[in-house]
């Protein structure tokens, strides 16, 4: 694994735009960007700091307005020298920039390359490099918070006081072995015991909790809304359900749930009473009902009939973040469907593919979170962890040798040591590091 190189990258999005950021990390860094960055102040800055300047760069004639993030080793993201060039995001002038500091002798990071340096430089343990993807990726703010909270060391932090813990009690019983022949024991049975019972206690523990995040077991809820009429009952038979239709407003008076098995994803789509703003009671409980239903679902189908303009309150539901709103245009075999909505029709079967497939997607990712395969390898780690432990207390219990019980010991440290990266092979980083995108 190489990291004595300089690597560069595009860290934004790639498009037009106000701000490009091209972020550099390594020892020629500063080389790299005095190539081409000029301001009044020193080029080479030896301390933290943002410098307003310009790029001069071949084939442009102007000078292209630039500033310059410099953070010199160690105090880094990635420990090492960084810098961050903030230009106008134009993807001609990015591309001769990059060029530009390519020939000034770095190299295109890989993906994820930069956390990678930052993970090898002991900035971050693996779970929570495996976060900072969990962040990017996160499709919504369940995910997001999740990936947060595995950030700051959620899942890391309390694995560490054991890791301490058993290395102490590995110390403890190997100094034990050197004085095997005047049969002195440096702790007694039923400290060990202890000690090795409030290990696995804490390994369960987290091994149940990764386990209950990896999956999702909840079935993704559908609800389908709109105003009365819109053919809400009418999309719901056509995906499956079997529902009452009518011309009158207000027939669906409660609701309906049906699974589909889109595609080996299972979903839950359940019929609502239409929303209306006139209405006696029944209308009101059920709209009151319907609503409720809306707000427990994952994604509300706002249902707008195509040939009714669409009402600032609808308007508004359809920006909702939580749950997520996706519109659609129904019965679009009786007018032209605007662009920005997903035409279906009951009657046609038009764009009913295109919707089953956007719910299967979204269902998809909803059953396997961003940080699911983080999370199903440290269960995996904290497992086998768990059975040399259980192990080891056997061994304790049974008066067995004490060379087999640091040998147990080891093989859980081992165990630990993997899932935070403190022990690692380039397998493994590979399998991690190359889902990132490059720039991160
Ligand atoms: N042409 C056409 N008519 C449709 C379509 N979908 C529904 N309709 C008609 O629109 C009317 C209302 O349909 P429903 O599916 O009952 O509407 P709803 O949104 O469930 O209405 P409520 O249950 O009253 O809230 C019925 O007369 C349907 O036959 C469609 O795709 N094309
Ligand atoms: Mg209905």
């Amino acid at each position: 694994m190489k990291t004595h190189d300089t690597i560069i990258a595009v860290a934004t999005a790639p498009g037009y735009g106000a701000r490009a950021i091209v972020r550099l990390s390594g020892p020629a860094c500063a080389t790299a960007v005095a190539s081409l960055f000029t301001t009044s102040e020193p080029v080479l800055p030896i301390r933290r700091t943002i410098l307003q300047g310009s790029a001069r760069l071949p084939e442009v004639l102007s000078a292209l307005p630039a500033d310059l993030y410099f953070w010199p080793a160690p105090h880094s993201y990635t420990g090492q020298d960084m810098a961050e060039l903030h230009v106008l995001a134009s993807p001609p002038l990015v591309e001769l920039l990059v060029e530009q500091l390519l020939k000034a002798g770095t190299r295109a990071a890989g993906p994820g390359e930069f956390t990678l340096r930052a993970f090898l430089a002991g900035k971050l343990d693996l779970t929570r490099a495996e976060a900072v993807l969990g962040v990017i990726e996160a499709g919504n703010r369940a995910e997001l918070k999740q990936a947060l909270a595995q950030l700051a060391g959620g899942v890391g932090r309390p694995m560490q006081e054991l890791r301490d813990d058993l290395l102490n009690l590995l110390a403890d019983v190997e100094a034990g072995l050197d004085f095997a022949e005047e049969d002195i024991n440096f702790v007694q049975q039923e400290e060990l015991l202890k000690r090795l019972g409030k290990g696995m206690a804490q390994v369960l523990n987290v091994s149940r909790q990764l386990k209950q995040r990896a999956v999702s077991d909840k079935v993704f809820r559908v609800v389908l809304a709109g105003r009365p009429n819109a053919g809400k009952s009418s999309l719901f038979n056509a995906l499956g359900g079997a529902a009452l239709v009518s011309p009158r407003p207000g027939t669906t008076r409660d609701y309906l749930i049906q699974r589909l098995d889109l595609g080996g994803v299972i979903a839950e789509v359940v019929d609502t009473p239409g929303w209306s703003s006139a209405g006696g009671t029944i209308e009101e409980q059920a709209q009151a009902l319907s609503r409720k239903l809306a707000d427990q679902a994952d994604l509300v189908l706002l249902c707008l009939r195509v040939d009714e303009p669409v009402s600032a309150e609808e308007r508004q539901i359809l920006h909702q973040e939580q749950p997520a709103v996706l519109g659609v245009a129904t019965q679009c075999d009786r007018a032209a469907a605007p662009s920005d909505l997903l035409a279906t029709s009951a009657v046609t079967g038009a764009g009913l593919d295109d919707l089953r497939l956007l719910l299967a997607q979204r269902a998809a990712r909803q059953a396997h979170p961003p940080l699911a395969p983080s999370l199903s390898r440290c269960a995996h780690h904290m497992e086998k962890c768990l059975e040399h432990l259980r192990r080891a207390h056997a061994v304790v219990l049974y008066e067995d040798p004490p060379e087999i019980l640091a040998l147990e010991l080891r093989g859980a440290l081992d165990q630990l040591g993997e899932m935070v990266g403190a022990v690692y092979t380039d397998d493994l980083l590979d399998r991690v590091f190359s889902r990132f995108c490059i720039g991160k």
